[in-house]
């Protein structure tokens, strides 16, 4: 993460989220020592895809919208961890040939490279699985576990991620187009990759017990920022490098994929981007100085070049 300073509050984003991604994975790496019942080669397969260097988005938003509703970082890491291998399931069978079947994957060999496509579908379970585990037996009150598991499940699901990844197949192998291109790829990204966000930002707020126009303008944050992030993301398949991003870029074009780029040229998708972070720091202004990590973390979000 680039070393960008904020201006009001005097910190820097790169050591703040060192130091959280450093709890962070010392979480996961507790989380994922498993028992000896736990087939070697699966446990070897789960800890080499979720303790791989990813960039840890999706956790640093649990943490830090806690901490703007004035809760500890510490109350917040297994929601964060819990979030952290939903997404890095989604990724490992995402990488699969029956998907987007990519070799790369946070610079290292995919799943299914290293361990074959029975062990990568396996992870993904298991990591899916475990993630409902933390839930139900580390995040307190049971009321609030019970309310994490359910907006997981629901961004996660049929409705959520999983729902915008059967629509974003179904439109690159020629599916029929009901609406038009633009909405139909902001439907898909809202859920595919914007549901992520928003429930990571609506986790953080639950543990910390937010009130409802908390929440609220913490779901906006997540979901401006999760667009945007696509659209960076789409930006990075145009012009970044494989070495920096540490996945195949220019694959989008290749598969012919309608993407905010080829629909709106560059120069628009960046101005869109840009626009959506304003929205997003918009949101969360009303926290004051409790959210500057929120509002430094967006702002990366549209200069990352990984
Ligand atoms: C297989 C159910 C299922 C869903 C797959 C996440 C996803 C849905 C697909 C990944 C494909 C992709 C490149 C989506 C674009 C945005 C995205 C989610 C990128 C990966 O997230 P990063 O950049 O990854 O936060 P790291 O590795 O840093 O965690």
């Amino acid at each position: 993460m680039a070393a960008t300073a904020n201006k009001q509050s005097d910190f820097s984003l790169a050591d703040s989220a060192a130091d959280a991604r450093c709890r962070i994975d010392a979480a996961l790496e507790t989380y994922t020592r498993l028992s000896p019942a736990c087939p070697a080669q699966l446990a070897e397969a789960i800890r080499y895809c979720l303790l791989a260097p990813g960039k840890r988005l999706r956790p640093l938003l649990v943490l830090w919208s806690a901490e703007a509703c004035g809760c500890t970082v510490e109350a917040a890491i297994p929601a964060a961890c819990a979030v952290e291998m939903v997404h890095c399931y989604s990724l490992v069978h995402d990488d699969l040939p029956a998907m987007d079947d990519d070799d790369l994957r946070r610079g290292r060999a995919t799943c299914h490279k290293m361990f074959g496509e029975a062990n990568a579908i396996l992870v993904g379970d298991a990591l899916l699985t475990l993630a409902f585990g933390v839930i139900a037996r580390d995040v307190h009150p049971a009321e609030v576990s019970v309310a994490c598991a359910a907006a997981l499940a629901d961004a996660a699901g049929a409705l959520g991620m999983v729902g915008g990844q059967a629509d974003d197949l179904a439109a690159e192998r020629g599916g029929s187009m009901e609406v038009p291109p633009l909405d139909s790829l902001q439907s898909i990204h809202d859920r595919k990759t914007g549901a992520m966000f928003t429930v990571s930002t609506t986790l953080g707020s639950l543990v910390a017990g937010a009130s409802e126009e908390q929440q609220a303008a913490l779901r906006t944050y997540g979901q401006k920022l999760g667009l945007a992030f696509q659209i960076a993301d789409d930006l990075l398949d145009v012009e970044g490098s494989t070495a920096a991003v540490g996945k195949r870029v220019g694959k989008d074009r290749d598969h012919g994929k309608l993407t905010f780029p080829g629909l709106l040229g560059v120069d628009e998708s960046r101005r869109r981007a840009r626009a959506l972070i304003d929205e997003a720091r918009a949101a969360v202004a009303p926290f004051g100085s409790a959210a500057d990590r929120l509002t430094a973390l967006a702002r990366y979000v549209l200069e990352r070049n990984r």
